[in-house]
């Protein structure tokens, strides 16, 4: 193939259609870095999953724009020929940083596989081509305002709700939308690590409104105490924060810290290491679903792509377009009987609006 490219990093600020709350903060507009990379033959875009602050990750949005361009491309760049898995292991050499090497890599692999004409999906081997999702509610005003927007959700299809929780805000909302929806809605809550082993009391009074999972109530670091909570707990713990590679997952599901696992490729390094988790988790017996961190139709397409593989047994944090934006940067994902297809095409099956993205550009670059 090519030995020529050229890479472009793009910053893109889009107004949220609301406010986006949780235990970690607020939300309203997303700025993010958007990086292209183009060969002969053709091009590929990725998202970079880091905030202008790093409230959420631990990295920030300028500082994974440094690195991509000072030290994660001369790196990869040192082979002409360069492919996705050749740029995963060059990478290495760079501790941490996935969000950064996530988005170098993506946007390889996407340039790649269009090169190829071949699907994201055939690419890491996955089959379906609907993929089970939900919706993730933020933490909100009131019960009375939980209990409306879910509404809305329940109205537009959904067939699970992910509620945001945080002390104070836990066991009456779940009690509350139960009441309000009924025991068919499949429904889960999130707590960003805002609990200590301390609440385990709390936690366990969750038990008794029969939830999908609880997803991560302690801090990413605490594994024994998810062990502990698995141990005393009927509802499944799920882990997000706590996973950030194919080793953190092994030794996780080893100390009986993890019945569950959300894959958010971002936070893993990219789709290769995803993949390589999911495999993990299919042959141990661990469900997973694909976690999201309010992606445009770049991020939105290469997730429902990975969710195609057999082990996303779980519905997945990839909701209609509409959730997040009054308008995407591409096409506009709908959701169907529970279902939102996975785009065709080759790559990731994105395909820009280039009018629009210009519009909310704030800033660009050609770095090579
Ligand atoms: O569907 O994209 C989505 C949002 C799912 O709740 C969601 N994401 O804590 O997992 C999370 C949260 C998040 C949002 C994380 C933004 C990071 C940034």
């Amino acid at each position: 193939m090519s030995s020529q490219f050229k890479v472009e990093l793009r910053t893109v600020r889009m107004p949220l259609a609301g406010e986006f709350r949780t235990s970690r903060g607020r939300e309203s507009v997303r700025e993010m870095l958007l990086v292209r990379w183009v060969t002969d033959h053709a091009e590929g875009w990725a998202e970079c999953a880091a905030d202008a602050d790093p409230v959420y990750f631990p990295e920030r949005l300028e500082s994974a724009r440094r690195l991509i361009a000072e030290v994660l491309l001369p790196l990869v760049a040192k082979n002409p020929e360069v492919d996705a898995a050749g740029a995963h292991g060059a990478m290495k050499a760079v501790p941490g940083n996935p969000l950064a090497k996530a988005a170098l890599e993506s946007a390889i692999l996407d340039s790649e596989l269009r090169a190829h004409d071949m699907s994201m999906k055939s690419y890491l081997g996955g089959s379906r081509d609907k993929i089970s999702v939900g919706v993730s509610v933020g933490i909100a005003e009131s019960l009375a305002a939980l209990i409306r927007e879910v509404e809305v959700y329940v109205t537009e299809g959904y067939p699970r709700v992910k509620l945001k929780i945080a002390p104070g805000w836990d066991v009456d909302p779940v009690r509350a939308v139960r009441k309000e929806f009924g025991d068919d809605l499949l429904l889960q809550v999130d707590a960003n690590q805002a609990y200590t082993t301390a609440d385990m009391n709390t936690l366990r009074r969750l038990d008794a409104y029969d939830l999908l999972l609880l997803e991560q109530p302690l801090t990413a670091e605490d594994l024994s105490g998810h062990a502990r909570l698995a141990r005393n707990l009927r509802t499944p713990i799920c882990l997000d924060e706590s996973i950030t590679s194919c080793a953190s997952a092994a030794t996780a599901i080893q100390m009986g810290a993890a019945q569950i696992i959300n894959i958010k490729p971002a936070r893993v390094g990219g789709y290769l290491e995803a993949r390589a988790i999911h495999d993990l988790c299919l042959a141990q017996g661990i469900p997973v679903w694909c976690g999201g961190v309010l992606e445009t139709a770049i991020g939105r397409a290469a997730n429902l792509q990975l969710a195609s593989l057999p082990g996303f047994t779980l519905p997945s944090d990839i909701s209609a377009t509409k959730r997040y934006y009054v308008k995407d940067i591409g096409q506009e994902f709908d959701i169907e009987l529970g279902t939102i297809n996975v785009p065709e095409g080759p790559g990731t099956g994105a395909v820009l609006d280039l009018d629009y993205l210009e519009s909310v550009t704030v800033d660009q670059e050609w770095v090579l």
